[in-house]
């Protein structure tokens, strides 16, 4: 390893769940694609907030209101310089992806896509990027089209260019696949999307973590993630979408924060981006949101991605060694995911067993259903590595498979 990978690794030492013991065995977190760990500094974030500055935001007169607010659109600003948007206006807090992609497609949607039309998204979908797809057309009358994929779990461009039509109306893409860990070309997508008139969502769940995203460079129109997946709290997630988007997009659900005047003879809305934010919003979330933020920025994306593709590449080639070890998604560019089965094992034996030994993976369809029906599989296992993984991690892992499969063939 070279110091400055080594330099990385070293921010393990922040995380302290990662220093326990479970079942017996110093912990091995490689569920990261589920869930990420949190810094202490996210953790002390959210109990200061809670223990000297909790209040509502936007309403309050008092000195505790003010700081709270003061502290949530802090926040929004640390999420537009992260991702580069054009303005604070663009930054909505959701739920998580879920939540903003439903957003998407309940609002715009019912705007903008109609009876006849089509929605174009990938066969290696999150069901969060499928289902909410699949109930507008059902309101709808619209389509839902799939760009197909090939066995290494790569898009077929091709098809892509050949299924884009006067028809689309948008295109729901995932930037970084959650069960195959293929990094789609989204920047080349986007160009040609555009040059159709086609407005594009990308879901950056897995992406945001581990890849650097700039909104305005890629000429981006919806991106949604989730706060949990980049070491912040769970229930906090964030929609982007370009100012003049949103702005025509009618509100997603009405109550308090997102009016301006209310009366009996009629209500108008607030301003942006407010107007998609109603009801008292998770404020801890978002401020330990802008906490999480802070860290990773000063880890630096690129300095992760390094580190991670070197790890990805240790874990792949001794994975490789494993007799009868079939790796699901080998795209020529991936991150830090490695889904795998192996012959006469069943996934989830080997979670249990993995899990024995104090190892975390997650084993199942990993809500990619469509993904498993394409590989004739019902499930894999799937280690996915963050930045405060090791090679000692890998090894551990690679050496308790190998026991695993003593016990099960
Ligand atoms: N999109 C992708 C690509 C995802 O990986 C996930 C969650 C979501 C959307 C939904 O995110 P949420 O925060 O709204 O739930 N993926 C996973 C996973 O791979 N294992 O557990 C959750």
């Amino acid at each position: 390893m070279t110091n400055s990978f080594k330099s990385i690794s070293q921010f393990r030492q922040d995380f302290p769940i990662l220093k326990q013991d479970v079942n017996g065995k110093p912990l091995v977190y490689l569920g990261n694609g589920a869930t990420t760990q949190k810094p202490q500094i996210v953790i002390d974030t959210l109990r200061e907030y809670y223990e000297q500055d909790n209040a509502n935001v936007h309403r309050g007169v008092h000195t505790l209101s003010a700081r709270a607010t003061d502290a949530y659109e802090g926040a929004r600003t640390k999420v537009k310089n992260f991702i580069n948007a054009a303005s604070e206006k663009e930054i909505i807090f959701t739920r998580g992806t879920t939540d903003s992609i439903n957003l998407v497609a309940s609002s715009y949607g019912h705007a903008n896509i109609g009876q006849g039309d089509e929605i174009l998204v990938t066969a290696m979908e999150h069901h969060s990027n499928i289902v909410p797809w699949q109930m507008l057309c059902q309101r709808t009358g619209a389509t839902l089209k799939v760009i197909p994929i090939n066995q290494r779990g790569e898009l077929l461009f091709d098809e892509f260019k050949q299924l884009i039509s006067e028809r689309t109306k948008l295109l729901a893409i995932v930037h970084v696949s959650n069960a195959l860990g293929t990094i789609n070309p989204i920047e080349e997508m986007i160009t040609i999307a555009h040059q159709n008139g086609v407005p594009v969502l990308v879901d950056g769940a897995q992406a945001i973590a581990h890849i650097s995203v700039d909104v305005q460079k890629l000429d981006i129109d919806f991106y949604a993630f989730s706060g949990h997946k980049m070491f912040g709290p769970t229930g906090i997630g964030v929609l982007y979408g370009k100012q003049a988007l949103l702005d025509a997009m009618p509100p997603y659900q009405g109550g308090g924060d997102m009016i301006s005047v209310v009366s009996f003879s009629g209500t108008t809305y607030n301003d942006l981006p407010y107007k998609f934010e109603a009801g008292t919003p998770n404020i801890a979330g978002v401020i330990g949101l802008g906490a999480a933020i802070d860290y990773l920025s000063a880890i630096g994306l690129d300095n992760i991605a390094a580190y991670e593709h070197h790890l990805l590449d240790v874990l792949t080639k001794q994975a490789q060694n494993i007799d009868g070890l079939r790796i699901i998604g080998q795209a020529e560019h991936k991150t830090s995911i490695l889904s795998f089965l192996i012959d006469g094992a069943h996934a989830a034996d080997i979670g249990e067993l993995l899990d024995q030994q104090g190892i975390a993976i997650r084993a199942g369809h990993h809500c990619a259903m469509p993904v498993m029906e394409f590989f004739h599989i019902n499930a894999s296992a799937r280690a996915s590595l963050a930045f405060y993984n090791n090679e000692e991690d890998i090894s551990r892992f690679i050496s308790a498979l190998n026991s695993s499969l003593a016990l099960l063939r």
